[in-house]
């Protein structure tokens, strides 16, 4: 049971409360515990056992006991209570945009209705529609929200997202009149997924903007065509807010629709305690009512006596207190990487052979790569023998020795059987330069076998990395169990690095946990896991994983010079 799984426990109690229409103020007590844990770097269990719960803003002494009695019995039974008042269906039918608690309620009490298929059923045939206050326009809206629901699959990966706002922002940079067009919202911070793209620009001819915007070929549907805001479906389904703002107030305008809303609303309160008043046009002095308007995001900052955050940072994860104290991270930058050290090629599953990959690393301007296929043991992906790597070695020491102007090293991504031994024999891996260790089976193990056998990987001295920490596919599986704390403990003690991996369907470490790894004193190596070369482009997803870490230069390993490198390669191992 990880941070994610309270919060989500904590969660569903406000939902039901929600239901229930008990007071606002119980519910949000539960909201903001769960939204304080899920920004909480540290687990959940080792903060029960510091005592540290209690410290965190947003967690009361009763939801402490709370989340304690979820620890030690899997269960909370308030929630299991809350749960038996209502059909497990009854609380989706609030994920349906504007479907709220009081018209689920209503549809489960007047109508009978327990989950979203009945719920459809009675929006087409008329029932919902006559219910009081209702109507046939309110049942159409209905219909017309969960057909956007399930088409969309609700959010996207970054990596689907990012390509798109370039496509469409490409598009328009030609607009006459239009400029300063930049992206807002999830995307700006580079959040892992997107629920939709948000567009910003000044225009001296709002109307002809919004008029080539809703004529781009990539538009499937507009939804809404107004004057300073529309609203368009993209052919592959994503939906895109397309703002014009004002050329004075730009600055406080895009800060507002960055959010996220968290980190606004933080914001708003620190400002209302310095006697000033947040609007997105603006700051106001609250005393004498002078306005002051921003052209841009620093002056805006700097009117609060805030160093400029930058986009990645605004969560509501302290980074308001750290501009504050002007001790924001010197966060690192696509600029600081120097190389990538987990790169496949044809050998195993990759798509080319070793040299077109180092080709590729080259052009990206890399000091240095490593080339990291598959070992057997995972039966797919041409898992190389004892044999084959033997061969493999020769053949990438053979490139090496081609190549002067970027360092070859070779590696392998060696599986961590379910034992926590490696797939390759120490006799082998003694004679690589760089080993990665990860897990690719057994993702069900409880939790402490699958602990120790990550943390038995981390002590074969061979070992300098853990690909994909967690194993997490997002949108496909979740993270397995895994006692992150004592991952983390053990990385720092055996000097193993752990991977921020670039792959938009992974992005594994996550933020928080990047956050607490740097906190520890860890290690992290910002990798690719290229299979081709156009991989190697998603690193600039990871580098943005690291950022909202809060990972600066020196907490990535593949910003050191080549020499650098060696020298951390020769540490001592455990
Ligand atoms: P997303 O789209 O779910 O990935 O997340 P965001 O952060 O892009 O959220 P979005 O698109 O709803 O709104 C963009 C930003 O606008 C959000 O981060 C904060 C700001 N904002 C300010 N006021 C509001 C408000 O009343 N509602 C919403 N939804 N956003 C607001
Ligand atoms: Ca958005
Ligand atoms: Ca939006
Ligand atoms: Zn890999």
């Amino acid at each position: 049971m990880n941070n994610a799984d309270v919060a989500a426990a904590l969660a569903e109690v406000a939902e039901l409360l929600e239901l229930k229409n008990e007071s606002g103020f119980r519910i949000r007590a539960y909201e903001n515990a769960a939204k304080a844990l899920s920004n909480q770097t540290e687990d959940v269990r080792s903060l029960v056992a510091t005592g540290g719960l209690v410290k965190i803003k947003g967690i009361g002494s009763g939801i402490a006991r709370t989340i304690e009695e979820l620890l030690s019995t899997g269960h909370i039974v308030y929630l299991d209570q809350l749960r038996s008042e209502f059909p497990e269906g009854v609380r989706r039918l609030m994920s349906v945009p504007g479907v709220g608690p009081s018209l689920a309620r209503r549809v489960y009490v007047e109508l009978g209705v327990t989950n979203l298929d009945e719920f459809r059923v009675a929006a087409e045939d008329g029932r919902l529609a006559s219910l009081p206050g209702l109507g046939e326009k309110s049942a159409q809206n209905v219909l017309r929200a969960m057909e956007r629901v399930n088409k969309q699959e609700s959010r996207v990966s970054i990596g689907k997202a990012v390509p798109l706002v370039e496509e469409l922002m490409d598009a328009l940079k030609d607009v006459p009149g239009l400029d300063n067009l930049v992206p807002g919202g999830s995307l700006r911070r580079w959040a892992p997924t997107i629920g939709d793209i948000d567009i910003m620009g000044t225009s001296t001819d709002a109307t002809v903007a919004m008029g080539c915007l809703v004529s781009l070929p990539q538009v499937r549907q507009v939804l809404s065509h107004g004057h300073t805001k529309s609203t368009i479906i993209t052919d592959n389904g994503l939906q895109v807010d397309f703002r014009i703002v004002e050329a004075e107030a730009y600055g406080s305008l895009v800060q507002h629709f960055t959010g996220s809303r968290d980190h606004n609303i933080e914001l708003r309160e620190f400002a209302l305690s310095r006697g000033q008043s947040l609007n997105e046009y603006g700051i106001q002095d609250v005393k004498s009512g002078t306005r002051m308007s921003f052209s841009d995001e620093t002056s805006f900052y700097a009117a609060l006596d805030l160093e400029l955050i930058p986009p990645e940072l605004r969560e509501g994860r302290g980074e308001i207190s750290a501009a504050r104290a002007r001790r924001l991270p010197n966060l690192v930058t696509l600029g600081d990487i120097r190389g990538d050290l987990h790169v496949h090629t044809e050998w195993s599953d990759g798509t080319l052979p070793i040299e077109a990959m180092v080709d590729a690393a080259r052009q990206r301007g890399y000091e240095y790569m490593c080339i990291t296929d598959h070992s057997g043991g995972i039966g797919v992906a041409g898992g190389l023998s004892e044999e084959r790597i033997l061969q493999q070695i020769d053949a990438v020491h053979e490139v090496a020795g081609a190549s002067s102007d970027i360092h070859v090293l070779m590696g392998s991504e060696v599986d961590i059987r379910r034992d926590g031994s490696l797939d390759f024999p120490d006799q082998i891996l003694e004679r690589l330069d760089w080993v990665v260790a990860s897990v690719h089976s057994g993702f069900n193990q409880p939790e402490e076998q699958m602990t120790q056998r990550i943390i038995r990987a981390m002590e074969n001295p061979h070992v300098d990395a853990i690909g994909h920490p967690t194993g997490r596919l997002i949108g496909k599986r979740e993270p397995y169990a895994v006692d992150m704390e004592a991952v983390f403990a053990a990385a720092a003690r055996t000097r193993t690095a752990l991977e921020i991996n670039s792959f938009p369907e992974r992005l594994d470490l996550v933020d928080v946990h990047a956050r607490r790894a740097k906190d520890l004193g860890v290690m992290l190596v910002i990798n690719t896991d290229a299979h081709a070369p156009i991989h190697l482009d998603n690193i600039r997803y990871g580098v943005a994983m690291a950022r909202r870490g809060w990972a600066e230069p020196a907490n990535v390993l593949n910003t050191k010079t080549f020499g650098d490198l060696c020298d951390w390669l020769k540490r001592d191992g455990p």
